[in-house]
C-alpha cells in the first residue's frame, strides 16, 4: 500500500513535470527535423519551427523563422534581392556548414544553434546555447551570446550612451516632446546594430515592423537579444572586415540617399513659426544684412488656414507664391511643415477628395478611424496603401506650383493627442492587411516615400527635400531626419551629436538637430557652442519652440553673433568638401558625421564615456563639442598626426591631451593627409563662388583619396552622367598629389585650382607634373579665427597658419605634383 502510493505519486509527479514541459509558455525553435538545400539557401524544419537561411551575399546572410510555414516575403526596409554568390554548403547528421569567400556559417541541429565565424573560424556572433530563438505566445526573440567585452553601437536613433552595452531599447515610434537624454523610445525605428569585439565586427539588421525590443546585456550577464511581439524572426547577419563596409552592406539592403539638393546643405532658419508675411520677410533680410549666409527658410504650423495641411492662412500669406518668389530671388529657399492629419471637414478640399478616393485608415468596421491633433478631429491617410500615396503626390502639387522646395512631414509617428492611436486600426499594406500594431513603426517611413515621389513628381523631376522626424529602416532613401524637440541644455546639445552618429551608423547620413535647442533657452555660450558644432552637421538647422525666446544668430548679442557667422560662413566654403562627401554618401551610405568607432574600431577609447561625443565629419575633420564651460578635463587623440584648424599646429595622437575650451572656436582638428576642397565665400548657395577651388592637403604619412565631385545641384541629369568628378590622391611614399582625369559629362564651376600644402614646410620645392612650379606664402589657411572678441588675438589673419600655395589652370587632364 505505501509502496503503491509513493508510485502513484511518482508517477503523478513525472506527468506533471511533462505537463509542464509540454505547455512551457517559452516554445523554443528545438532539433532540426528536415534539411533541404536550394542552391544560396537551406530550409530547415524543425521540432517546432520553420527557418530559412539565405546567403544574400558573401557578406550576408538571412535567417528567417516563424512557427508556422513562411509567409510570402515582404519588406518595406530591404529594396534589393540576394546576390548569386559563390558558397558551400554541406551537411552531418550533427550540422549543417556554409562557407562564403568571407564567412562561415555553422548551423547545429540537436537543437538548432546558429554559429558565425570568419573563414578562420574565429566566432563572430553565435547563439546563446540553450536559448537561441524562441516564441512567447505571438512574441519572438533570438539570444546571442554575449561575448567579453562586447561593444554594441548604432540601433539608429536611441538616446543614452553610444556604447549600449548594458542596456535596453523599444522600437515604438512616439511624439516625445523635450525628450529626456536617456528616454526611449523616441521618433524613429532603424532595427540594425553593431557589434563590436575581439577584432571582429558585424552588423544584426532584424527586419520587423512591430513593437521590438533590442537587450545588450540589460539586467543580465549571458545575452544580447532582439525579439518582437509578432511577425518572423527575421534578420540579417552583415560581415565585413571594418566598419565602414558593414555600413555599405547595410546601405546595398536598405538603400542609400540620392543627390541632396545643394540648397538643402546651406543653413537653414527655422521658428515654431514665422509669420506674417513680413515676419518672414525681415528675418531673410536680417540674414543678408548681417551676411549670415543661409539658403532655407522654414515654415511651421501657424502659415495653414487653421492648421489644415495643404491650406495658408489668408491673413498672414496673402499671396504665397509672390512671397516664394520674392525669396527665391534673394537665394532663399521655403520648407513648410505638411502633417499627415486631415481634418474632417466637408468642403474642405483635402478631406472631400481623401473620402472619394476613400485613402484613411479605417476600423474594422469599415468607418474611418478618427484622431485628435493640430487641426481638431482628423483622418489619417494610409500610406502603406499605394493609391493613398497616390493621392499624397497629387495634394503635393499645389506646393510644387506655389514654388515650395522642402516638405517636412511632422507628427509622423503617427502622433495624435493622447499619444494612443488603438491596435485594431487597418492598413492596406500593399494590399495584404495588417493591424496598426504592425505597421505602426513603418508610417512615417511610407509617408515620406509619398512625399518623395510625388514631390519629384511635381516638381518635374527636380530633387526633392523632405525632412522627417519619424521614420523605419530605409528612411535616408527619401529624406533628412532631424532629431525633434530637444532642450536647450547643454546634455542635449552632446546627445544630439551621439542620435546623428548612431543615425549615420545605422545607414542615415542627412541628419540635423534643433540647433539652439527646441524647448527653454540656451546661455549664450551655449549657443555660440551649438552653432558652432551645428555648422559641422550634415543638415544646419537652428529651431526654436512657440513662446521660447528668440533664436536667430543675432538674439544672442555681437559676440555671439559674431562667432556663429564665422562657423556659417566656414560651413559655406566647405561645400565643395561637404557635397563631394554626401556623393559618398550615395555611392556607399557612409555618414557625414561618422561616429569615431567607423576608423578608429577597436580602440577602446573611443567607446569610453568622457570621449564618446567626438566625432570626425567627413572623413578629415575631428570635432570635439565640448560646451566650452563644463571643464571634461582631457580630449583623446586617437592614432595618427592631427593639426589644429586654426594654427596648423601638429598634435600626435594616441594622447589623451586637456585643450583650452574658450568659446570662440570650436575644438576641430584635421586629420594628416587629408584632401580638402574648398570655395570663396558665398552668402547662399544661389550665389556662384569665384573660378578657384581651394584644394587643402595636410602632410602625412598615410596614403589618402578623395573623390572630388559636382552637379548641377539640383536635377536627377547627374544619373545619366552630368557630373564632373575626378579623385585626388595623396601618397606620402612617391611624395606626390595627384589630379586624376576629369570624368562625366559637365565642365567644372572651377577654372582654377589652388593648391594649399600644409605642414611641407617654408622650403618645399614643388613640380607640376615634373617642372618645378612656384609655390607662394599664403596666409590663406583653412580657417583664420575669429572674432574681435577672442581674447586669444587671432582674429589678426598675418598670425595664422602659413602655408605654401600653387595655382594651376583647371583642365580636365589629369596633372600630378611632386615634391
Ligand atoms: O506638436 O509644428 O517637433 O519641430 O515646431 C508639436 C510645431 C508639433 C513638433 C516638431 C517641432 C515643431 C512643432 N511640432
Amino acid at each position: 500500500m505505501k509502496i503503491n502510493r509513493c508510485i502513484a505519486l511518482a508517477v503523478l509527479f513525472t506527468a506533471c513535470a511533462q505537463l509542464v514541459s509540454a505547455q512551457s509558455p517559452v516554445k523554443q525553435v528545438g532539433k532540426v527535423t528536415a534539411v533541404t538545400i536550394n542552391n544560396q539557401e537551406v530550409d530547415i524544419a524543425t521540432e517546432n519551427a520553420f527557418v530559412k537561411v539565405v546567403v544574400y551575399g558573401p557578406n550576408i546572410i538571412r535567417v528567417r523563422m516563424d512557427k508556422q510555414k513562411l509567409a510570402a516575403d515582404f519588406s518595406y526596409a530591404v529594396v534589393s534581392e540576394p546576390v548569386k554568390t559563390r558558397v558551400n554548403i554541406t551537411q552531418t547528421n550533427e550540422e549543417i556548414n556554409l562557407t562564403t569567400d568571407s564567412l562561415k556559417v555553422n548551423i547545429r541541429k540537436n537543437p538548432y544553434q546558429v554559429t558565425f565565424t570568419t573563414l578562420a573560424g574565429e566566432v563572430i556572433n553565435q547563439d546563446e546555447a540553450g536559448l537561441t530563438t524562441s516564441w512567447v505566445n505571438e512574441s519572438v526573440t533570438t539570444y546571442k551570446h554575449m561575448q567579453d567585452n562586447e561593444h554594441f553601437i548604432g540601433l539608429g536613433e536611441k538616446t543614452g550612451p553610444l556604447d549600449r552595452k548594458g542596456n535596453a531599447y523599444t522600437h515604438w515610434n512616439s511624439d516625445t516632446y523635450a525628450y529626456t537624454t536617456g528616454q526611449d523610445p523616441i521618433y524613429s525605428t532603424i532595427p540594425f546594430y553593431i557589434g563590436v569585439h575581439h577584432n571582429v565586427q558585424y552588423g544584426i539588421f532584424f527586419d520587423n515592423t512591430w513593437q521590438s525590443d533590442f537587450n545588450f546585456g540589460a539586467s543580465n550577464n549571458r545575452f544580447s537579444s532582439f525579439g518582437a511581439k509578432g511577425g518572423e524572426m527575421n534578420y540579417y547577419f552583415i560581415y565585413n572586415t571594418h566598419i565602414a563596409d558593414i555600413i555599405t552592406s547595410y546601405t546595398s539592403l536598405t538603400g542609400r540617399m540620392k543627390m541632396p539638393p545643394l540648397w538643402s546643405l546651406g543653413y537653414q532658419q527655422n521658428r515654431y513659426s514665422y509669420y506674417p508675411e513680413a515676419e518672414v520677410m525681415r528675418i531673410a533680410e536680417t540674414l543678408r544684412e548681417k551676411k549670415i549666409p543661409a539658403d532655407g527658410i522654414t515654415l511651421d504650423i501657424h502659415y495653414m488656414d487653421k492648421y489644415k495641411v495643404f491650406s495658408w492662412d489668408a491673413t498672414r500669406f496673402p499671396d504665397p507664391a509672390a512671397m516664394i518668389k520674392k525669396l527665391n530671388n534673394n537665394g532663399f529657399k521655403v520648407t513648410l511643415i505638411v502633417d499627415p492629419g486631415i481634418k474632417v471637414e466637408k468642403g474642405y478640399g483635402v478631406y472631400d477628395r481623401g473620402v472619394k478616393e476613400d485613402i484613411f485608415a479605417k476600423y474594422p468596421d469599415g468607418s474611418y478611424y478618427t484622431g485628435q491633433v493640430w487641426p481638431g478631429w482628423c483622418h489619417f491617410p494610409d500610406f502603406t496603401d499605394p493609391k493613398g500615396r497616390a493621392w499624397w503626390g497629387s495634394e503635393l502639387k499645389k506646393y510644387a506650383s506655389e514654388g515650395v522646395s522642402g516638405i517636412w512631414n511632422d507628427m509622423n509617428e503617427f502622433s495624435t493627442w493622447g499619444q494612443k492611436a488603438p491596435d485594431n486600426i487597418l492598413f492596406s499594406y500593399e494590399g495584404k492587411g495588417a493591424s496598426h500594431m504592425q505597421i505602426h513603426n513603418a508610417y512615417g517611413l511610407e509617408m515620406i516615400r509619398a512625399s518623395y515621389d510625388g514631390y519629384k513628381a511635381a516638381r518635374d523631376n527636380k530633387r526633392p527635400f523632405i525632412l522627417t522626424r519619424s521614420g523605419y529602416a530605409g528612411l535616408q532613401r527619401y529624406a533628412a531626419i532631424w532629431t525633434g524637440d530637444n532642450r536647450a541644455e547643454n546634455d542635449h546639445m552632446l546627445l544630439g551629436i551621439r542620435l546623428m552618429n548612431s543615425l549615420g551608423l545605422s545607414g542615415v547620413p542627412f541628419s540635423g538637430m534643433d540647433v539652439g535647442g527646441f524647448t527653454g533657452g540656451a546661455s549664450p555660450s551655449l549657443y555660440a557652442r551649438w552653432m558652432q558644432i551645428g555648422a559641422f552637421n550634415p543638415y544646419m538647422r537652428n529651431h526654436s519652440g512657440i513662446n521660447s525666446k528668440a533664436s536667430e544668430p543675432w538674439a544672442y548679442g555681437e559676440e555671439v553673433l559674431e562667432i556663429t557667422r564665422n562657423y556659417i560662413n566656414l560651413r559655406y566654403r566647405l561645400l565643395p568638401y561637404l557635397y563631394s562627401s554626401f556623393y559618398e554618401a550615395t555611392q556607399s551610405g557612409s555618414p557625414i558625421m561618422r561616429s569615431l568607432t567607423i576608423d578608429y574600431t577597436h580602440d577602446d577609447n573611443v567607446y569610453n564615456g568622457l570621449y564618446e561625443n567626438q566625432y570626425m565629419f567627413g572623413k578629415s575633420f575631428l570635432v570635439f563639442p565640448f560646451d566650452g564651460v563644463t571643464n571634461y578635463g582631457k580630449i583623446y587623440f586617437p592614432a595618427g598626426k592631427w593639426y589644429n584648424l586654426y594654427n596648423g599646429q601638429v598634435q600626435q595622437g594616441n594622447q589623451k591631451v586637456a585643450i583650452d575650451l574658450g568659446i570662440s572656436q570650436l575644438p576641430v582638428y584635421v586629420k594628416e593627409s587629408s584632401i580638402i576642397p574648398m570655395q570663396s565665400q558665398i552668402q547662399t548657395t544661389a550665389e556662384k563662388p569665384t573660378d578657384t577651388l581651394y584644394v587643402h592637403v595636410y602632410k602625412g604619412n598615410v596614403n589618402n583619396k578623395f573623390v572630388y565631385y559636382e552637379d548641377d545641384g539640383e536635377s536627377f541629369d547627374y544619373e545619366g552622367g552630368a557630373f564632373y568628378k575626378r579623385t585626388i590622391a595623396y601618397d606620402p611614399a612617391k611624395k606626390t598629389i595627384s589630379f586624376a582625369k576629369a570624368e562625366g559629362s559637365i565642365k567644372s564651376k572651377f577654372t582654377n585650382i589652388k593648391l594649399l600644402l600644409h605642414g611641407f614646410g617654408d622650403n618645399v620645392v614643388v613640380k607640376l607634373n615634373g617642372r618645378q612650379s612656384k609655390a607662394e606664402n599664403s596666409f590663406e589657411a583653412l580657417m583664420v579665427p575669429i572674432s574681435r572678441f577672442d581674447p586669444t588675438g587671432l582674429s589678426n589673419p598675418v598670425e595664422g597658419e602659413k602655408v605654401k600655395a600653387v595655382l594651376i589652370k583647371n583642365t580636365d587632364e589629369g596633372f600630378s605634383i611632386s615634391y
